[in-house]
């Protein structure tokens, strides 16, 4: 046996020992049977969610005896557990299958954590009801701001076939209580609604199910007009909603535990009610009429802008503000985090908060569509926090977005969180190892938004890569340090969407085709003249302070209170302007573009320092994309600076690195 290892070691070293990424953070250690032997994992059930649990913790778990326990009594503990551990055994209760497992996990977490694993007394309740990733995955399998290969959804092989990464993706997300997905890009092909697609959804769904994961689909709303020739689809007339209601039923009968839709209506040229003069809840209520038999949620987008003298930032507040109060009770609205969309830094959407009957949650987007792609290194969980921690006044202090959404401020039937996810084929899942951090953070934090960043970060250094001190804590550093770099080389003090109009990955401020949509063009964000530059959203501007609470409407709408890393998207600001440290704006967002291309570098010289703590496949992949990320950031700088220059007419300061 020995020998044959020695060989295969020989013949195939890399294979053997490949760290190529493709574990993500579930890197257990089988547990050594001497151990196995000396304790019991106990569980009276059948249900198959609960022996998932019972098998995870058989298979690794290191520590004394466990009893896994449901008592349904328990009701406000939702899918959460609770532990007690006394130094002789474990016992874990749950209200639903599904929280046993979340523990089991929780177990193997602080165990891969190095916490102590014997005394303990954890209750832990999510946030969220619903914590769930949107794929943007079309079904020829490219993927939208995909930056990690194809579709992991192989829709030619399903339903026959499974590919073993169906149960791998659910038992990641079951990892870190990620309980649903969408499977299909917002710019939803109708085509997913078809029997032929039910049938291969389904058997996502039968992969899914006992990771307590629940499957929700993108839906266009042309469907019944483009699937069943339906002269349109009008959502108050009855033909058409007798089609959905049709539909809704077939897909129960082969996903009894079907979640919902998602949907992206009247946005970026996506059918919806407003074809047929209707408003955005009368579309929704007809979808959610169809669905509350059984239990479904309507997820409708409240990301609709378009090309009018109106501010961008402005329309979704002015289009859904009025319709408070007119949805049914199982339609949630989803916002995306900032106004604008997905930028390195925004604003929270003034929309959290203003409409006090009406569920909302959250979008993030997880995926980097303007943040580098899968090429730089950038942590987001601080960028998460810094929304969900937002103040928004809306119902006096202590309104945070966190607090409207996961409804402490409201009584809503469910809750949910949601972020546009980072994964394709690639073997390491998200292109960039530390991509999958974001995956994790993102699910760490729907289940508590209160964790802290950092210890986030560091649970997830430990789980993937190592507990060594000299690794742990200066990767933890650069991780923290990682956003504010990207903001600074890329748009500091508030510049926003200053990116190349076709791909988002590279800087073009000059952008300004002739006879495209004012709104999707760089300078339409910047203004840049020769006065100053940044985007006057004040009452001299477009008044889109006016769309938040007091005090920050205040607070943003004044040149001299406004935070300085927003100055740019509240204020046009002259060129010589005083900072608050005193150097004038051009000098500041010179040397702001230079702190984040020396950011970059410092990470680089940091990562390199570390080459004797992992293995050389993931220290190597990872010190190449920090190369490119080094050299785009030169790039934003450069670009940005260079052409800025040509409107301030001052001289970018000595002490910086000239432009190259
Ligand atoms: O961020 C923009 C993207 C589009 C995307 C859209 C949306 C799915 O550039 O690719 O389309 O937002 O969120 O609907």
């Amino acid at each position: 046996m020995r020998r044959l290892f020695f060989l295969l070691l020989l013949l195939f070293p890399c294979s053997l020992f490949a760290e190529d990424g493709s574990q993500l953070w579930l890197r257990y250690t089988p547990v050594d049977k001497h151990i196995a032997q000396q304790r019991t994992i106990s569980l009276q059930a059948k249900d198959q969610t609960m022996q998932l649990a019972k098998q995870e913790l058989e298979s690794y778990w290191r520590g004394s005896s466990i009893s896994l326990r449901l008592d349904k009594k328990i009701k406000k503990l939702r899918d959460g557990y609770q532990i007690k551990g006394d130094g002789t055994g474990v016992e874990v209760v749950a209200a639903e299958p599904a929280g046993l497992l979340y523990a089991a996990y929780h177990l193997l977490r602080l165990q891969e954590t190095g916490a102590d694993i014997e005394h303990l007394d954890i209750e832990e309740i999510p946030d969220y009801d619903i914590r769930i990733l949107n794929h943007w995955d079309n079904l020829d399998r490219t993927v939208e701001r995909g930056y990690a290969g194809y579709s992991l959804w192989k829709w030619d092989e399903l339903p026959k076939q499974l590919s073993p990464r169906y149960e791998q993706y659910a038992r990641a997300n079951a990892s870190i209580g990620i309980n649903a997905t969408v499977l299909n890009n917002v710019n939803a092909s109708p085509q997913i609604l078809t029997a032929d697609y039910l049938e291969k959804v389904k058997a996502l769904a039968d992969a899914f199910r006992k990771y307590g994961i629940k499957v929700y689909l993108s839906a266009n709303f042309s469907s019944p007009k483009v699937l069943d020739g339906l002269s349109d689809s009008d959502p108050l007339r009855k033909e058409v909603q007798a089609w959905w209601v049709a539909k809704v039923k077939e897909i129960y009968t082969h996903i009894p535990d079907f979640g919902g839709f998602l949907v992206k209506a009247n946005s970026e040229g996506q059918p919806g009610p407003q074809d047929y003069g209707r408003t955005h809840a009368d579309g929704a209520n007809m979808l959610a009429d169809a669905l509350k038999p059984y239990g479904g949620v309507v997820m409708w987008r409240a990301f609709v802008y378009n090309p009018t003298e109106e501010d961008r930032a402005k329309q979704a507040y002015q289009e859904f503000v009025p319709l408070d109060g007119k949805f049914r009770d199982n339609v949630i609205i989803q916002i995306k985090n900032g106004p604008i969309d997905f930028q390195p830094r925004e604003p929270f959407t003034p929309l959290f908060g203003a409409m006090e009957k009406t569920p909302q949650m959250v979008e993030f987007q997880i995926t980097q569509e303007y943040l580098g792609f899968s090429n730089h290194l950038v942590y987001l969980a601080p960028l998460f926090k810094e929304t969900l921690d937002a103040e928004t006044y809306s119902q006096g202090p202590n309104s945070s977005v966190a607090r409207i959404t996961d409804s402490s401020l409201g009584n809503h039937q469910k809750t949910a969180i949601s972020a546009v996810a980072n994964i394709g084929e690639d073997t390491n899942w998200t292109g960039h190892h530390f991509a999958q951090a974001n995956w994790y953070a993102f699910g760490r934090l729907a289940w508590n938004h209160q964790l802290s960043s950092e210890q986030i970060a560091e649970e997830w250094i430990y789980q993937t890569f190592t507990d060594e001190p000299n690794f742990v804590q200066p990767v933890r550093q650069l991780m923290m340090d990682s956003r504010e770099a990207v903001v600074d080389y890329m748009m500091p003090l508030g510049l926003h969407h200053i990116f190349a109009f076709d791909h988002h990955y590279g800087p073009e401020p000059w952008g300004d085709r002739k006879g495209g949509r004012p709104d999707w063009m760089p300078w339409y964000y910047h203004n840049a003249d020769t006065v100053g530059i940044g985007f006057d959203r004040t009452k001299s501007g477009s008044d889109a302070v006016s769309q938040y609470h007091e005090p920050l409407r205040t607070l943003y709408g004044d040149i001299k209170s406004c935070p300085e890393n927003l100055l740019l998207w509240f204020h046009h600001v002259p060129w010589g302007h005083t900072m608050k440290n005193g150097r004038t704006l051009w000098d500041e967002l010179c040397f702001r573009y230079d702190r984040g291309v020396q950011d970059v570098r410092e990470f680089q010289k940091t990562w390199d320092r570390l080459e004797q703590y992992i293995d050389a496949q993931r220290f190597t992949e990872v010190q190449s994309k920090l190369k490119i990320q080094a050299k785009d950031a030169v790039w934003w700088k450069d670009a940005c600076l260079l052409y800025f220059q040509a409107f301030s007419n001052m001289p970018i300061p000595y002490e910086l690195e000239r432009p190259i």
